[in-house]
């Protein structure tokens, strides 16, 4: 990714194009770009109540009107989190609700999923709010991300479930606002390499080159079976203006492109599935609960004197998929026991 050069993406036709053209582009090139396809002003509303809720918090300047113009606040703890102030501000708005549901989209998500449309509970909390710099940031306890998303595919996230990304900008997005870029082709690689290390998550390599030094650094791959990386990938992007929506297949590999700018980049990324499929515990989890129970998991792991290494980061992998469902008969702690148990035997 650093030093790329990008290929616009395609464009598809909201207005124009049957559902079959839609889905038959899906199923091959792996996304759907469109542009005015939401309501700008809707949009608009949505980006002066963000800007207001990161005024608030320190991180837009005052003056700032329409344009999230970065203060050079650095969060002092999980203030951007999904389980932070600023997007717990955001989301007592409603704002973010709203927009998932937007009729214009959810008519068209019928249309490219071929039939009715779960739109997971999860939405009203899915806002990312990137500031320039390589600074990383951390939930109370649990995983830390960067600021500039590494490339992944978010079929590792959920698997085995059938869903899409609709990534929604929230201001009109440049090359030195950055935006996402996706892989070419990449829906039809199968899964790739997914490291983490202790409770930075790491996502795909760059290259072999950096697989390798990952792993030297104690670095682990908990899913994904394909190597090699991002070596020699072809990415697309293209500008984003407010009224676009980039829906793309869970496999996509797609990544953040570093916000070179003065402003915040801020931007929405929902999931959707077609009703009545296998969904995924998170869907319908509030993000705060599931936050916290990403950090009791670490929490046990640590208590337990497990070491970030190869197991830590496993059981880690393994009781994130599981998710907190059996908490009502056996306690997290003992969740954890028990897989060490298993991966030990
Ligand atoms: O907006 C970003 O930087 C990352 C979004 C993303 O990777 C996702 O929605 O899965």
């Amino acid at each position: 990714m650093p030093g790329s050069t990008f290929t616009p993406f395609e464009f598809s036709d909201h207005k124009n194009e049957d559902a079959a053209t839609l889905q038959a582009r899906f199923a091959q090139s792996g996304y759907l770009f469109f542009r005015n396809l939401i309501d700008r002003a809707r949009v608009e509303e949505v980006r002066d109540r963000v800007i207001g809720a990161l005024k608030a918090h320190g991180f837009v300047n005052e003056e700032a009107i329409s344009q999230p113009t970065w203060s050079g606040k650095w969060p002092e703890t999980n203030e951007l989190s999904p389980d932070g102030a600023v997007t717990a501000d955001i989301v007592a708005l409603g704002l973010l609700e709203e927009l998932a549901r937007a009729p214009e989209l959810m008519k068209l998500l019928g249309r490219v999923l071929g039939g009715e449309v779960f739109c997971w509970l999860d939405n009203k909390t899915r806002i990312r709010m990137m500031l320039s710099g390589k600074k990383s940031m951390q939930s109370a306890d649990g995983p830390k991300f960067s600021f500039t998303t590494p490339g992944h595919q978010d079929y590792y996230f959920f698997r085995p479930v059938e869903f899409c990304t609709v990534w929604i900008p929230l201001m009109d997005i440049d090359e030195t606002v950055g935006g996402l870029a996706l892989g070419k082709g990449s829906k039809h690689e199968g899964l790739h390499e997914v490291w983490w290390k202790g409770k930075d998550y790491l996502g795909v390599a760059e290259s072999p080159v950096q697989a390798e030094e990952w792993r030297a650094d104690g670095g682990v791959v908990v899913a994904g079976t394909v190597k090699g990386g991002n070596e020699g990938r072809a990415w697309l992007r293209s500008d984003f203006r407010m009224g676009d929506a980039l829906i793309f297949h869970p496999l996509m590999m797609h990544a953040g492109i570093a916000n070179d700018s003065d402003m915040v980049r801020i931007s929405a990324d929902f999931r959707y599935q077609k009703q009545g499929t296998q969904t995924h515990w998170e869907s319908h989890t509030d993000m705060v609960e599931s936050v916290r129970y990403f950090g009791e998991v670490f929490r046990c792991l640590d208590d337990l004197g497990v070491e970030p290494g190869g197991v830590y980061e496993r059981v880690w992998e393994t009781l994130r998929l599981e998710g907190p469902g059996q908490q009502a008969h056996y306690s997290v702690a003992a969740r954890v026991e028990k897989v060490l148990g298993q991966m030990a035997g």
